[in-house]
């Protein structure tokens, strides 16, 4: 009989893996990979006698002594004779996860990271971190550009052993700078649509938006209170809040929404004056409302009167605001606003090329090496981001 030559590799156990986020949410995701041998256990945890392939099913979740824990969701999506994968989506309480993952273990699956549910160790903590920080990601090219730093930041780092101290610190500087890039794939921009009533606000977030959330109206002073909607624009997750024309208003209900308009611009990271372009009249000042805010002013409703005034002659407060023609009806020049908007909030698609950091450990580490003599652990790409 030929004996099975000896190697390091062996199938690995039946684990348990959260692939979701630690702490508080709507959902929680665990991944299970089951040997054939924890079928049983795991189907008495599901209660089911067989596990469906193919279909996502839905069942209570029990606990050794046959109590149900959850109400959950699960889909089996992978399955052949020697492993089945399967997802748990449970509601997202930790404690109500650790303790699912508890009785999984239990029934005799090794709690594990992710990564290894995955199947491809991560190659050191830099990816662990990248992979870990995932489930922040609020967009594919979020996702695209985490997946890519940990090589970068190797190379960086490793550019960086060769620098003299006084470049060495600007090195630092410039990747803490660089970590702005991970809240921008990580949180919802919020950019503010303001403008005189009937200037074509309400229009223009449903263009944006992509969907009719806001109630488009020719009686001036429709849109009493403001609406939010998010969606994405060239990779990033911008949030568009639509808010009351800022103008004098005389019913007691108007001027409250326009005071609710003003405080919510202490809130939003950018702004779009909306102006008719057809009627140019008196413009707020805005620059006096949201001071330091990055701002764009759609030149809108240009399908009326193509040929009216020249946007450049708009007597703006400040005049250094770009001015981008558009149509909210039509979505003529509604792209150009977007990609002038984004460079107005920094956005520079070369940014993304670079090496940038997205976990807190790594950022400490920058710091002391930024503001002394002594220089970045040669080892961050092992340090725990835990
Ligand atoms: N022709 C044209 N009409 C528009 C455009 N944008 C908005 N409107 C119209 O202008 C009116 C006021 O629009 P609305 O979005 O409610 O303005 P808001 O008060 O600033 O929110 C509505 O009758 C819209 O159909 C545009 O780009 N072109
Ligand atoms: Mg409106």
């Amino acid at each position: 009989m030929t004996a099975i030559p000896a190697t390091g590799l062996s199938d690995p156990p039946s684990n348990a893996a959260l692939l979701t986020a630690p702490g508080p949410a709507a959902i929680a995701t665990i991944r299970v990979s089951a040997t054939p041998q924890s079928l049983p256990p795991l189907c008495r945890l599901l209660s089911v006698e067989q596990l469906p392939t193919r279909q996502i099913f839905r069942t209570a979740l029990r606990d050794a002594a046959n109590e149900p824990i959850d109400d959950i969701l699960a889909v089996v999506t992978h399955h052949d004779a020697h492993r089945t994968t399967i997802e748990l989506h449970l509601h997202g309480n930790p404690w109500l996860v650790e303790r699912a993952l508890r009785e999984l273990q239990q029934a005799g699956f090794e709690r594990t990271a992710a990564d290894a549910a995955f199947g491809t160790p991560p190659a050191d903590a830099l990816e662990a971190a990248a992979w870990a920080a995932l489930p922040q990601m609020l967009t594919s090219a979020g996702a695209r550009w985490l997946l890519s730093q940990p090589a970068r930041l190797r190379a960086e780092l490793q550019r960086m052993r060769g620098l003299s101290d006084a470049d060495h610190r600007a090195a630092c500087r410039t990747l803490l700078h660089e970590l702005t890039v991970f809240d921008w794939f990580a949180r919802s921009t919020r950019v503010a649509l303001l403008g005189p009533p009937n200037a074509g606000k309400s229009t223009l977030m449903n263009r944006l938006a992509g969907s009719a959330v806001s109630i488009v109206s020719p009686v001036a002073g429709t849109t009493r209170d403001w609406i939010e909607a998010a969606s994405e624009h060239h990779g990033y997750p911008l949030t568009w809040v639509d808010t009351a024309g800022v103008r004098d208003a005389s019913d007691e209900l108007e001027r409250e929404s326009i005071r609710r308009t003003q405080s919510i611009l202490a809130d939003v990271d950018a702004v779009i004056l909306v102006v008719d372009g057809a009627q140019p009249t008196a413009l707020p000042t805005i620059s006096s409302t949201s001071p330091g805010k990055p701002l764009v002013v759609a030149w809108n409703k240009c399908d009326l009167s193509p040929h009216s005034d020249s946007p450049g002659s708009l007597a703006l407060s400040d005049a250094a605001h770009p001015i981008v023609p558009c149509s909210a009806t039509t979505g003529a020049g509604v792209d150009d606003l977007v990609k002038t908007l984004l460079a107005a909030l920094g956005r520079a698609p070369d940014i993304l090329e670079r090496p940038g950091i997205f976990c807190p450990a790594h950022a400490r580490s920058l710091l002391r090496a930024a503001d002394s003599a002594q220089r970045i652990d040669p080892d961050i790409a092992q340090l725990d981001c835990g």
